[in-house]
């Protein structure tokens, strides 16, 4: 009896999977370069529960944290073939494989993060995510990752202050002529070096979030963080095109759904977590340097504008719908 119902059941589920009518469940990987304690950790568990529940249960997410998946180059790489399902990028390291995603790495494109996400918002954010789609890398949503300064055992108030320091950039040709263009030496190296590298002398400064600052434990191995600002870069939620093109209609709504509602949380934790983190790294003794002009910075980067943009005519568009948004 019991083996006779079994054989109907399945018989019954065959013929509904022939018809397409049962989705089967799967289970997709996702990268993450932080660690506990760090807000887009926090946003990508809580994108693992709302994919669930939005799927039904028919999209499981097994969040990897701390890098465990590789480097940051290499999980874009894998996440645009496949190997990996989803990632929580950073545009920067994506600029070289996608040219439209430069546009968030030319210095100072950005007067503030709502203007990023005004132009992420826009056509220019259109344009972006079209060519990262195309390339395999399809953002879902985007997340807020602030904004980028200088940290060293010095202040760095001026450009002038960046002449001779080896400063660590991410890979990008842009930070290296950006570091260049100050009369600094660029480093590229992947995050999880930076600490032991700073701690070592191999080079004298980096830059990038509070958030970062803390969570990797570079403020504990430098002395001043300089507010210049220099770098607004936004990070995705981005799945792998073939496997969300792959879904129903329903499904991509869900899996969509699910990650602009978990940017919105990253949102959220990111506001306060850059608020926590600075005070954190203030109580552990570090100096925040605010600085009141930045032009000098940001005249030290026409050279670098023009080089690249000589060099890539083609984005002169996406840097005129930035720089003309409100
Ligand atoms: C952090 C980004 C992370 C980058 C890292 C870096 O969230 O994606 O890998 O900076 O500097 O702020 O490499």
């Amino acid at each position: 009896m019991y083996q006779k119902l079994g054989k109907i059941f399945i018989g019954a589920v065959a013929a509904a999977s022939l018809l397409g009518n049962v989705a089967s469940a799967e289970t997709w990987r996702a990268w993450n370069i932080h660690n506990d304690g760090h807000p887009n950790t926090a946003a990508m568990d809580r994108f693992a529960e709302l994919i669930d529940t939005s799927t039904g249960g028919e999209i499981t997410l097994e969040v990897f944290h701390g890098g465990v998946l590789g480097s940051q180059p290499d999980a874009i790489e894998q996440v645009r073939i496949g190997a990996i399902e989803i990632g929580n990028f950073n545009l920067g390291p994506i600029g070289p494989m996608v040219k439209e995603a430069n546009l968030v790495s030319l210095p100072f494109i950005f007067k503030s993060v709502p203007h990023m996400f005004r132009v992420l918002e826009g056509e220019g954010g259109e344009i972006m995510a079209a060519a990262m789609g195309e390339a395999g890398i399809l953002p879902l949503a985007w997340i807020d990752a602030g904004a980028r300064s200088f940290y060293a055992q010095k202040a760095i108030n001026t450009p002038a202050d960046v002449e001779g320091l080896k400063i660590r950039v991410m890979n990008n040709d842009l930070y290296t002529s950006m570091i260049s263009a100050m009369g600094g030496n660029p480093s590229p190296m992947a995050f999880s070096e930076v600490q032991q590298a700073l701690k070592t002398g191999v080079v004298d400064g980096a830059e990038n979030n509070f958030p970062s600052f803390k969570s990797v434990g570079h403020y504990e191995v430098t002395t001043n963080y300089s507010l210049s600002e220099h770098l607004i870069i936004p990070e995705c939620i981005c799945v792998n095109t073939a496997k969300f093109n792959a879904l129903s209609p329903e499904m991509q709504a869900a899996v969509r759904g699910a990650a602009e509602e978990a940017a919105l949380y990253q949102r959220e934790l990111w506001a306060i977590g850059t608020e926590q983190a600075r005070k954190d790294v203030e109580a552990a003794g570090i100096v925040v340097n605010e600085i009141a002009d930045k032009s000098p910075f940001q005249d030290a980067m026409v050279s670098v504008y023009e080089d690249y943009l000589a060099a890539n005519p083609e984005m002169r568009k996406l840097v005129e719908i930035a720089q003309s948004t409100e």
